[in-house]
């Protein structure tokens, strides 16, 4: 089942949600400051020991003080006009980010921001149609897949992308 919701992802309910983070693995603003923020300073000292993490790819930590078990650390593409293997790339970091999720740790359900597109520019329904895509693919794999929108214009995208199926 995937759930559109208009909400804070550092507030659900779910076993793991995916941070849209940078190679480094530091923090850094948008949903990343929020999730660092929520969880403490230990998942900053966790997630840099798996740094740096390329671009297309995720690394998982533990939750630390939220209320998800885990993060998983999805670097998607900075936006660079679209021919420099953008697509390809935030296709990848979603992929990476559930076979994470699939990979043993008891991960039933699984939040996912809007990767990319806030600091790093990726024109938003073009990342939907990517995000909502992958997540199709693997609905058999999980109870419940969340696509979590902060702002009023993704969450109306999201829906109309998905029509009347959710
Ligand atoms: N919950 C859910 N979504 C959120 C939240 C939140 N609390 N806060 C923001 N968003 P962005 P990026 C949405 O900029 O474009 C950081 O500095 C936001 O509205 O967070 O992948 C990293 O360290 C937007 O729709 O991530 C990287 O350097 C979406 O999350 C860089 O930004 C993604 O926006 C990554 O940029």
């Amino acid at each position: 089942m995937i759930d559109i919701v208009h909400a804070d992802i550092t507030c659900l309910t779910v076993d793991a949600i995916v941070n849209a983070a940078n190679s480094s693995l530091r923090g850094g603003g948008g949903v990343d400051g929020a999730i660092h923020r929520a969880a403490g300073p230990e998942l900053a000292r966790a997630a840099t020991k798996l740094a740096p993490c390329p671009t297309g790819d995720a690394v998982i930590t533990p939750g630390f003080r939220l209320t998800a078990s885990f993060v998983i650390h999805a670097v998607g593409p900075v936006w660079r006009g679209g021919a420099r293997g953008e697509a390809a790339l935030l296709r990848r970091a979603y992929e990476r980010s559930f076979a994470l999720a699939a990979g043993g740790d008891d991960i039933a359900s699984i939040a996912f921001p809007a990767i990319s597109t806030g600091i790093y520019g990726y024109p938003k329904r073009d990342a939907a149609e990517i995000a909502l895509e992958v997540m199709r693919a693997n609905e058999g794999r999980f109870d419940r897949i969340v696509a979590c929108l902060f702002d009023e214009e993704s969450a109306r995208i999201y829906r109309e992308l998905s029509g009347a199926r959710e």
